[in-house]
């Protein structure tokens, strides 16, 4: 997996990441061609932005799920690249000095500190675009309503009901205490909305049925929502050298957690027990669905 320090995957399920990982990469850098001189920079931002060294984990949750319906690797691979495409945008615009005014992502300077803080938005907007013309590019060989759907979910969980929304919600929770519910509506738009869609896209490729598609939902949700929490235990007891990125940033803002809220250990346990149910919702596929059980159990031990 191209991480550094990563700890706790399988092998099977390390090679699995890596070839789509791989393929991802690929694909993005032969879409992504250069923007002529004067402002090459933006697609020199865009691709060092999509192509640096994080863990590709929702290209691989697309094409994994879609691996549940038989749909080949080389026919998931243009969802897949889109989604990556907007998760890269979100951390770009994440980082800027308005939002969480970070200098560390991926072990690297952000965008903003190695190019310069227009380029990041422009890169950040760059890439949002990029996943919809990926999705909607005539070579993506699925049928229009499919093509349809997706670039509707993608939109939606993108958008403010969804990541854009749970962006804004975290501000605030900067300024307002959020209650329970709240906290956990915020941490399922910010983090959850991408995962869930993600998983999604692979059943609406599949041509998921009514029970098939709700097992999966149910899963991304629940995976959705233990992600986030690993996230913000990694804020309290990661290192920034496993994690590519400063830690310690959400108590000294204040943030709405589950950490907050529940205390680390309190927070473990309920990360752990979603971990579990997430991977409980997928026993209707059997083992056909070893690889996404896998990685609902990494998601909550990673150290990165
Ligand atoms: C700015 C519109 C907008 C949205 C920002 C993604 C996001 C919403 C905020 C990032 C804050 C954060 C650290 C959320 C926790 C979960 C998360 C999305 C972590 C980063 O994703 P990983 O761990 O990163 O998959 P890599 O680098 O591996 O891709």
């Amino acid at each position: 997996m191209n991480v550094a320090g990563d700890i706790s995957l399988t092998s099977r399920l390390d090679g699995a990441v890596a070839e789509s990982a791989a393929a991802v990469d690929g694909f993005i850098k032969d879409y992504l061609i250069d923007v002529p001189q004067p402002g090459q920079g933006l697609s020199d931002a865009m691709a060092y932005a999509v192509l640096g060294p994080g863990k590709r984990l929702r290209p691989f949750l697309v094409q994994a799920s879609a691996g549940l319906f038989n749909v080949a690797a080389n026919e998931s691979l243009y969802a897949a690249a889109a989604l990556e495409c907007i998760h890269a945008y979100s951390l770009v615009h994440d980082d800027l000095p308005a939002m969480d005014n970070d200098d560390l992502r991926r072990g690297r300077p952000t965008v903003h500190k190695a190019f310069d803080e227009a380029t990041a938005i422009l890169a950040g907007d760059g890439l949002l675009t990029l996943a919809f013309e990926i999705l909607a590019d005539p070579q993506f060989n699925v049928d229009d309503g499919v093509k349809t759907r997706l670039c509707l979910d993608y939109a939606r969980s993108a958008g403010y009901k969804g990541m854009v929304g749970g962006q804004m919600m975290d501000l605030v929770a900067e300024k307002i205490l959020l209650d329970e519910d709240q906290t956990a509506l915020m941490q399922r738009m910010k983090t959850g909305a991408l995962l869930e869609a993600a998983v999604r896209a692979g059943a609406i490729l599949g041509g998921a049925d009514r029970a098939q598609m709700a097992a999966i939902e149910a899963f991304g949700q629940d995976l959705g929502l233990a992600y986030q929490i690993a996230d913000d235990l990694l804020d309290v007891d990661g290192d920034a050298t496993e994690t590519g990125k400063n830690v310690g940033k959400d108590s000294d803002r204040g943030k709405a957690t589950f950490v907050a809220r529940l205390g680390t250990q309190g927070a473990r346990d309920y990360a752990q027990a979603l971990a579990q149910t997430a991977a409980d919702h997928l026993s209707i596929f059997g083992h056909s669905a070893d690889l996404l059980v896998d990685l609902a159990h990494y998601t909550v031990n990673r150290r990165s």
